[in-house]
């Protein structure tokens, strides 16, 4: 989870109303004193708007000073419709009030625009909506000693935030199709301390596990890698280029996954190219990193190998700067409908109160995940608040990873020497297992592989989010070799198969680190 800002992972740092906190949103929920009556047709449906009972506030009231008047008056909002309403019918509704919409799920539209003046409680009664919810910040999450090593770098060498590195990528690469193999070692094997550790040259002895969809959902993939490549989800039913949505999943040519933040088809990894831009919170190339360890391709005599050498990476792309709890939805809702058996969440929502279930849209998605058999893996985080380090999520959850979910596995990150990384959450409830998350070798943007993420700070790639594709691979591992199993009876295998550890005990569900020799024995 990498992510230079501050507050990336700060899920209950925010309370309403209060003090400091100032690029968010409030809104207000509450019941309307004057009773209304009045119908309305929606696009041929009736609807008898009984007695309003609340009237929706968006006046987005303004905490601090910094919003600028355009971010004050936006609103951005999840809203549930009741089941018998026909959510393209409320969209249409609502557009024609002036609001921006788009329908996420059959029961969520996401709803934004100028909403000030508007009368929302004129259509929005609770006959038709059973819910109105902020649509919450998510990132990719804070690398607390990068963050440092930049700014004391910075200070000593104020020229190099200018333009450091090499000019900006070009975005959208082509997709490349999956190359002829050529057999042999995989020459960089041995730099993946956390691959060793795992037990998986010898887990994939016992069984080297066979296809099944892994959804990477995060900054994108570098598709174009020379490891990854061979390994790109391809969807079966989808010609390519031709501009014809062939499979009729409302998706045009997507071949590798989606790209939700661009809404194009190629979910490229637009990695950060300058130091200037990771100071600004830049995306060094996380989704790529990530996408290595759960699914390198092994044996093929390029650089490394993922926890699942022959599961297939579908793309999906919803972070870059920032992302958004509907955008998240709706990657989450792409992969479980194309076929993803696991899903991989190295991300974590801001300005959440854990305690406070208010984000339904998301714990409902990862809900139909669940309803499908999904497994819904989440890197613990990376700190807390800003405090940083050593964070219990039983005390302060971290969002996503701490919902109650039965499906999620909640990933915290060892280092090499078995010690727990000092930035790493942690919770006997709340999390689950441990995994390789500090000084991670992998795939990184441009066929390139390494485990630092700036070479002249020997920054390295740390944190939960890279624990997380480790257990992604596991299970994808396990479960493409035990294809009857549900999702309940792989996490249960996962977390039977850890290895207890001393700086685990007391501190995760399982007490232990991944072991998949362990697990693809059982
Ligand atoms: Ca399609
Ligand atoms: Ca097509
Ligand atoms: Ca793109
Ligand atoms: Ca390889």
């Amino acid at each position: 989870m990498w992510n230079l800002k501050k507050k990336s992972y700060n899920a209950g740092a925010l309370k309403p109303y209060s003090s400091g906190d100032s690029l968010f949103l409030f809104l207000t929920f509450f019941p309307k004193k004057t009773r209304q009556q009045y119908e309305f047709l929606i696009g041929g449906e009736m609807l008898l708007q009984r007695q309003a009972l609340l009237s929706l506030t968006t006046a987005a009231l303004v905490i601090g000073s910094q919003m600028t008047s355009s971010q004050a008056h936006a609103e951005d909002l999840l809203v549930k419709v009741s089941q018998p309403v026909s959510t393209s019918r409320m969209a249409m509704h609502l557009q024609s009030q002036g609001l921006r919409t788009e329908v996420l799920t059959d029961q969520w539209i996401h709803v934004s625009g100028q909403t000030q003046g508007l009368e929302m409680a004129s259509f929005l009664n609770s006959n038709s909506v059973v819910h109105v919810q902020k649509n919450y910040k998510i990132k990719i999450q804070e690398n607390h000693n990068l963050k440092q090593q930049l700014a004391d770098y910075l200070a000593l060498n104020p020229q190099a935030g200018i333009n450091p590195f090499a000019p900006s990528k070009k975005d959208n690469p082509p997709i490349p199709a999956a190359p002829v193999e050529v057999k042999g070692a995989d020459p960089l094997f041995s730099k993946q301390w956390g691959m060793n550790d795992i037990g998986l040259r010898r887990a994939l002895e016992v069984n080297p596990g066979s296809q099944i969809i892994v959804a990477v959902i995060d900054t994108g993939v570098d598709y174009t890698h020379e490891d990854l490549v061979p390994n790109m989800w391809r969807n079966p039913g989808e010609i390519p280029d031709n501009n014809i949505d062939d499979d009729k999943n409302g998706f045009v040519d997507d071949i590798v996954g989606w790209d939700f933040l661009d809404n194009d088809n190629k979910p490229y990894d637009l990695a950060a190219t300058s130091m200037n831009d990771l100071l600004n919170g830049g995306n060094p190339g996380h989704g790529t990193h990530c996408a290595g360890n759960v699914a390198a391709r092994a044996g093929n005599n390029k650089g490394i190998s993922g926890v699942a050498p022959n599961a297939q990476i579908m793309a999906l792309r919803f972070i870059g700067e920032n992302g958004t709890t509907a955008d998240a939805i709706k990657s989450i809702k792409y992969a479980v409908d194309n076929g993803a058996k696991v899903l991989s969440n190295s991300w974590g929502s801001e300005g959440e109160d854990p305690n406070d279930p208010d984000n339904q849209a998301l714990r409902e998605i990862i809900k139909y995940a669940a309803d499908h058999d999904v497994l819904f893996i989440a890197a613990a985080g990376n700190g807390h608040q800003g405090k940083g380090y050593d964070n219990d999520t039983d005390k302060d959850p971290g969002v996503p990873a701490s919902y109650d979910n039965d499906n999620i596995i909640s990933v915290a990150a060892i280092d090499s020497t078995d010690k727990l990384g000092s930035f790493s959450n942690w919770g006997v409830r709340t999390v689950d297992i441990g995994a390789p998350g500090v000084k991670v070798f992998s795939t990184t943007v441009g066929s390139q592989y390494s485990d630092t993420v700036i070479p002249i700070l020997n920054a390295t790639w740390d944190g939960t989010s890279m624990a997380c594709p480790h257990v992604a691979g596991a299970a994808a591992l396990y479960w493409s070799s035990h294809p009857g199993k549900t999702y309940k009876e792989v996490k249960d295998a996962i977390l039977k198969s850890a290895r207890p550890i001393p700086a685990l005990r007391g501190k995760t569900v399982s007490g232990g680190k991944l072991n998949v020799e362990d697990l693809m024995k059982l």
